[in-house]
């Protein structure tokens, strides 16, 4: 069986490049040319852990790259689905647009599976009528199914082959097929369920996750008004067998939980009092951390912002991905009715991304006073001896030297 994967980002790229090194037969197709030229000439695109290795791997095995869609068996349509800023609900714009040119040129008898995260009720709603508007018929001359992915940026290839999957079909046959395709690599359970099941699933587990991180936010917010250590206070408490709380930080970054909970809220604003006040508590947290830069420096008698540095640029640790990331919401914020001229050094990015960012972790140090640890790089840990002389604000509580400052 032959696969066209649809999308080589964050999320396509891995799964094409471990279906084909399991011996699925795959092209991989991008409409970004750069992309596909970039692969074509043996290059991988983003950082991440084994990639590189895995893509030699898929190499040998035959996937090849294009800008076209192919005449195949099956497609993975792995493409970004924001939301829209106004209404919150999924903008699936992107899956539409791949549906329709995989529509244009496909078989009779082919599957496609939409792997990015879409709300309930997506296929219902766009995917269904481009079908039919297709002159299909849904089960009949085309098949679709929702196979959501579940794997963690720095831990990716990992979590491809050991996580329990969800496949959703309209027909229990055909989750079995697109089944036996993901079984090739993923070791996990693969549970085949209905398509509404299947769209709810992934925005639930995404929607868990930034809910429990706003209460750790919320409580770091309450230990800071009344000076109690938050990091302790959540150690206690998750030593109960029934309590899990996760860790605040300077804010809620990447492309999946800041976005896709809003999909439930677009969807149901009369039913997500929770989740709405849960994603703008993650919102508010850059300008919270602001807030506290700016008390430790008049406490401190800092009087220049632009002698604050800010460590990370990235939306969490050991990765190259800066969307939506909290280093960058904090930027955006206000302090005094001007936007802060903070100083900002990432290792993991090299390109000129933000105002006043250093490339050179020495010349980052020489330039400021303050630093305040956005990200916990791996890096980092490494150089606490380099940061002795700084003020430091500490928001992933990870600097184990005396004097430290926290959220
Ligand atoms: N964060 C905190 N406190 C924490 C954990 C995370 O503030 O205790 C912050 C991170 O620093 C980051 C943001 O949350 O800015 C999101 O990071 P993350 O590591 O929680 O999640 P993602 O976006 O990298 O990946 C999530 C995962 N979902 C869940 O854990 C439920 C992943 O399994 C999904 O595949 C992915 O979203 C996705 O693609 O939907």
């Amino acid at each position: 069986m032959f696969v066209n994967v649809i999308g080589l980002g964050y999320i396509g790229l891995p799964t094409a490049l471990m279906l084909a090194s399991h011996g699925v037969d795959v092209i991989g197709t991008d409409y970004n040319g750069q992309v596909v030229e970039q692969l074509q000439k043996g290059q991988t695109t983003f950082k991440e852990k084994g990639l590189d290795d895995l893509f030699q791997k898929a190499l040998r095995a035959g996937i090849r790259f294009s800008d076209s869609y192919q005449i195949t068996d099956m497609y993975i349509v792995s493409v970004p689905t924001p939301y829209n800023p106004e209404t919150k609900q999924v903008d699936a714009q992107f899956v539409v647009a791949s549906v329709r040119k995989v529509l244009k040129i496909c078989r009779r008898g082919a599957i496609i599976v939409i792997e990015s995260t879409i709300s309930p009720g997506t296929v219902d709603r766009y995917i269904r009528p481009e079908v039919k508007r297709a002159g299909y018929v849904v089960g009949r001359d085309i098949h679709l199914v929702h196979a959501p992915e579940r794997i963690i940026p720095g831990n990716m290839l990992y979590e491809l082959i050991h996580n329990n999957r969800t496949i959703g079909a309209d027909s229990r046959e055909v989750g079995e097929m697109v089944k036996r395709y993901y079984s090739s690599f993923c070791q996990g359970e693969i549970i085949v369920t209905d398509i509404r099941t299947a769209e709810m699933t992934k925005v639930v587990e995404n929607t868990f996750r930034a809910v429990n991180i706003a209460f750790a936010n919320e409580l770091a917010r309450i230990c800071r008004h009344d000076n109690m250590d938050v990091y302790e206070i959540i150690r206690i408490c998750n030593m109960h067998p029934r309590v899990n709380i996760l860790q605040p930080g300077p804010g809620v970054g990447g492309h999946c939980i800041p976005v896709d909970p809003w999909f439930l809220v677009g969807d149901y604003p009369d039913l997500t009092a929770v989740t709405a006040a849960c994603m703008e508590t993650n919102a508010g947290q850059p300008a919270f951390v602001l807030r506290r830069i700016q008390e430790i420096m008049n406490q401190r008698q800092l009087l220049d912002a632009s002698r604050v540095g800010l460590y990370g640029l990235t939306y969490k640790e050991n990765v190259d991905d800066i969307r939506e990331s909290p280093t960058r919401q904090l930027l955006n914020c206000e302090m005094d009715g001007v936007r802060p001229q903070f100083k900002v050094y990432d290792p993991f990015v090299t390109q000129d991304a933000v105002p006043n960012q250093y490339h050179d972790f020495e010349r980052f140090l020489d330039d400021i006073d303050m630093i305040v640890i956005m990200v916990k790089h791996q890096l980092v840990q490494q150089s606490w001896n380099q940061l002795r002389d700084k003020v430091i604000l500490d928001c992933q509580n990870i600097c184990p030297l005396d004097g430290v400052l926290h959220l």
